[in-house]
């Protein structure tokens, strides 16, 4: 595939241009937790203060080059206030991840966090989207896997990543894991488009909703028992299993669901000889709309000679309630305690968590127009890959990484510059799908290349698969930003309904652009006749940049 701004050069045939080095941009949202607290009279509590006294004073997290502030959308999306910004030193990955610490008023021990909590959460991300390329949440960890759980179902049609994580030990102690979890969040947050709620630590990048918290002191704190995780760190990389790795594949833009109905759900452990009335109080309890039963193994629950128990759970899915098993392992109803559960209309919660399977029925029961039956449906699909759902064909190539993925790429740049739909289609068989994302030596994805191809129903295709709108190529230039420059107001149409946006540092270069051709780089985003001050200011700080980067894009 070749570079698609240097159009008339033949590729593979000239030395690579000389680029200025990438920059990611992260924000940091701190929440509370472990990672930002310290000692005082009546035990540990999160303190304020954690860019500056913590991760300015630690070399990798602080190149010394004091770059300028960042806007960062606070209070509900009323103010924009510009925050003390610092940058990493560049990363194996040849980046630099340029970031600012947000600090939510009240500071808390995760044990604390509710609904409240996770919209506040979400409405910070969703109203910086635009700003950033990734966002990483500072959390403690006692409840860090529910509220994983529940941001990945709140936050729709994600397409950047979003990283939890938390420590066992404080940033300002000796001997932490503050440190090591910090900086991998970074990275993949900075580098990798990974458009799902994710949680790293100690190492591993976990699908958020799979997670639970195993160990209160060690620093393997948490574990997906049913779900490998997305990537390893070992030594100076982080190894991304692709294959696994969870796409929107709807054309939409992101947006939030803020309500989560965790006042009408409770969750209820099955344990051997719990008695029938007890099951029958909870679900007589005033207000309950939806129950987690945790049972034993593939899903089985204490079945008496009478029936007591399922007559009890029937009776109050008649009502409509709605209840989800969950075990410690995968429910697969093939034993007949199980089974009778399921004809009761107990919904098979497969191998969710109990944490994901909780934060999801509070989820569904707030969506407008849920009923019982589309709740007790939705609980048994997968929303955001907290599930595995048995008929789904799982793919695994052994080492995460395919031997022919130059040839694949090739062969798919190809079909794409000459609008060949169905050899694309073709291409992009199930096996195929690591693709999507994945980049040739110009740093350009598919979605870049069907940006400017012929055949528009491409990009179409390749959007609604799951490929991402905001990967940047080696000049850092977005498929939008791309699309505009060839003229293509169509492609930029379905660009911008699919939720693509110039990158901050794309926009100098594009208002010069729009000066030529307002119409099109209107439909981008751009109005060359509304300048903020901030944006001419900015213009001011990275007028060498731009230059160097324009260089590389004029038609
Ligand atoms: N109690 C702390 C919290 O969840 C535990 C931690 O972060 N390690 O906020």
């Amino acid at each position: 595939m070749g570079a698609m701004e240097t159009s008339s050069s033949s590729p593979g045939l000239q030395s690579p241009p000389e680029l200025a080095i990438l920059e990611s941009r992260v924000l940091i949202i701190m929440t509370g937790g472990t990672i930002c607290m310290q000692p005082s009279p009546h035990g540990f509590i999160p303190a304020r203060g954690f860019q500056q006294n913590c991760m300015a004073r630690v070399p990798c997290f602080n190149d010394g080059s004091a770059p300028a502030e960042l806007d960062v959308v606070t209070k509900g999306g009323r103010d924009i206030t510009p925050h003390p910004s610092l940058r990493t030193p560049v990363t194996t990955y040849g980046r630099q991840v340029r970031y600012t610490v947000y600090e939510f008023e009240e500071l808390l021990d995760s044990s604390s966090i509710n609904a409240k909590g996770w919209a506040e959460i979400a409405q910070t991300i969703f109203q910086n989207y635009t700003f950033f390329d990734g966002f990483v949440v500072l959390h403690g960890t006692d409840s860090l896997a529910y509220s994983c759980s529940a941001l990945s179902f709140m936050l729709q049609n994600l397409g950047k990543p979003v990283v939890l994580t938390g420590s066992q030990a404080p940033m300002l102690e000796l001997q932490n894991d503050a440190t090591d979890n910090l900086l991998g969040s970074l990275v993949v947050a900075g580098h990798f488009m990974i458009p799902e709620v994710c949680l790293y630590f100690n190492n591993k990048l976990f699908r958020g909703n799979r997670t639970t918290k195993v160990a209160a002191s060690d620093f393997s704190a948490f574990d997906a028992p049913n779900c490998p995780p997305l990537a390893v760190t070992t030594s100076m990389r982080t190894n991304v299993n692709w294959d696994m790795v969870h796409r929107p594949t709807t054309l939409e833009h992101f947006r939030i669901q803020t309500n989560l109905d965790t006042a009408h759900v409770a969750c209820l452990r099955i344990f051997p000889g719990i008695k029938p009335e007890m099951v029958d109080a909870v679900l007589k309890l005033d207000a309950l709309r939806g129950l987690v039963l945790e049972t034993f193994g593939a899903g089985n629950a204490p079945s008496g000679q009478d029936n007591a128990m399922i007559n009890v759970l029937a009776a109050a899915i008649r009502r409509g309630i709605v209840i989800v098993n969950v075990t410690q392992c995968s429910v697969s109803p093939v034993y007949a305690t199980g089974m009778s559960l399921s004809r009761a209309g107990v919904v098979a919660g497969l191998d969710m968590t109990t944490e994901a399977a909780l934060t999801k029925l509070a989820y569904l029961l707030a969506l407008p127009d849920s009923t019982p039956e589309s709740v007790a449906k939705n609980m048994s699909v997968s929303l955001r890959g907290e599930l595995t759902e048995s008929s789904l064909p799982v793919f695994r190539h052994p080492d995460g990484a395919l031997p022919e993925r130059v040839q694949t790429l090739t062969a798919m740049g190809y079909a794409i510059a000459q609008g060949d739909l169905e050899r694309v289609q073709t291409i992009l068989k199930t096996e195929h799908h690591w693709l999507l994302n994945d980049a040739d030596y110009s740093g350009n994805t598919p979605i870049h290349l069907a940006a400017t191809s012929p055949a528009i129903s491409i990009l179409h295709f390749l959007l609604s698969h799951g490929g991402s709108v905001h990967l940047r190529n080696r000049n850092g230039r977005t498929p939008l930003f791309l699309a505009a420059n060839a003229g293509l107001s169509e492609h930029v149409m379905l660009l911008r309904k699919s939720g693509a946006h110039l990158h901050s540092d794309e926009r100098p270069a594009a208002e010069l652009l729009a000066r030529r051709r307002p119409g099109v780089w209107g439909l981008a985003g751009i109005d060359p006749r509304e300048k903020s001050q901030r944006e001419m200011d900015e213009d001011d700080q990275s007028a060498g940049r731009s230059r160097t980067l324009l260089a590389g894009s004029a038609p």
